[in-house]
């Protein structure tokens, strides 16, 4: 019998989230993280770690557009990856609206001395 390998080769849609308005203490370790990713596939968030970004968030785009944009990205992506060591409303928020359309979900958190 002829012996076959399949090579499957994936690549994912990736939404990472990670805090913005909640404090930018982390940008270096989203970039880091998120590069990566992107050996896995396309990240669709690659801007929350842009670090002109700072915790009041982009101000030519309203709230609502921000909203319906990035529903649009977690709609498509194939998985999700949250780094939540900072806490952040939008990121609970997105990881619950994630749980809600059954995408996968990794949550990243680095322990820390007095904190849960
Ligand atoms: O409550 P927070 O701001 O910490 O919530 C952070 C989450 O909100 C991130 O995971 C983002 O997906 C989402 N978010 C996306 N864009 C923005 C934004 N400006 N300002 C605030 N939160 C955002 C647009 C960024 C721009 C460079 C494209």
């Amino acid at each position: 019998m002829r012996k076959t390998t399949c090579v499957l080769k994936m690549s994912l849609r990736i939404y990472f989230a990670g805090s913005i308005r909640g404090g930018r203490d982390d940008v270096q370790l989203y970039m880091k993280i998120i590069r990566l990713l992107q050996g896995y596939g396309t990240v669709l968030t690659e801007h929350v770690a842009d670090e002109r970004l700072g915790a009041y968030g982009e101000k030519q785009i309203s709230d609502e557009e921000i909203h319906k944009r990035d529903f649009e990205w977690l709609s498509q992506s194939d998985v999700m990856v949250a780094e939540v060591t900072q806490p952040s409303l939008g990121v609970g928020y997105e990881i619950g609206r994630a749980v809600d359309m059954n995408k996968r979900i990794l949550c990243l958190h680095r322990p820390q001395p007095g904190k849960r």
